[in-house]
């Protein structure tokens, strides 16, 4: 039978949901099956808030009736739950092919435990083969495209109808093809260390469960 992959692992997720927690909520296609389950429980009774690391996240939430608070109204985020673009064993990420890769980041960090769910084609031995979304400030963008064709990868200007593609900070997204990433830590210091990178879609120890869907109903927890 076959079940959406991106569904069973977004409805997992909630089992990890206590009452009174603080929750990040995160961003993507995955994440949504998480957000509709919140709702419904919400509805229920379940006692949450909710802190949106997008805007897209935040219309959904509030669509769902899940209270929500900004980072400055907390002092910590109990768990976040988000989705990934790939993961590797060592729970490494890439994510920002959404375009949240900076405020999926700040919550990530300030949170006690992060989840992440992904149907399991997301699961790669190597980092790499999707493309790395660095963050941006428009202001001297070519600047960095430079310094970054010298780490051996061509970035590409991501784009949104003819116009640079604007980040709900108002930034623009580089994706850069690396191929393979070795070195994922190492290579994210780097990259921000380059001026007019906000940050990148390297997630690096910052990952406590990994929960990828399968087709049939089955999940795999790394
Ligand atoms: C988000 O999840 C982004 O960082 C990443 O691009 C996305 C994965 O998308 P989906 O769950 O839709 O496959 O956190």
């Amino acid at each position: 039978m076959d079940i959406n992959a991106k569904k069973v692992v977004g409805e997992k997720a909630v089992e990890f949901v206590k009452d009174g927690m603080i929750v990040g909520l995160g961003t993507g296609s995955t994440v949504y099956w998480t957000i509709l389950k919140l709702g419904e429980l919400v509805k229920n009774g379940l006692s949450i808030r909710g802190v949106a690391t997008s805007l897209s996240t935040e219309e959904l939430a509030i669509k769902m009736g899940i209270p929500l608070v900004t980072l400055e109204e907390v002092d910590e985020i109990d768990l976040t739950i988000d989705g990934a673009d790939e993961v590797n064993a060592n729970l490494e990420l890439i994510k920002g092919g959404g375009g949240a890769l900076l405020r999926e980041k700040i919550v990530s960090a300030n949170s006690r435990k992060n989840i992440i769910i992904a149907d399991h084609t997301k699961y790669v031995s190597v980092l790499g083969d999707f493309p790395l979304p660095i963050e941006v400030v428009p202001f001297g963008w070519k600047l960095v495209y430079k310094q970054i064709l010298k780490l051996g990868c061509r970035p590409s200007l991501r784009m949104d109808n003819n116009l640079p593609f604007l980040t709900d900070n108002g930034n623009y997204i580089l994706d850069c093809q690396f191929k393979k990433i070795k070195e994922p830590k190492e290579l994210a210091i780097y990259i921000n260390m380059i001026p007019g990178v906000v940050d990148n879609g390297l997630f690096v120890g910052m990952t406590d469960i990994v929960l990828l869907g399968f087709d049939d109903g089955g999940i795999e927890t790394l």
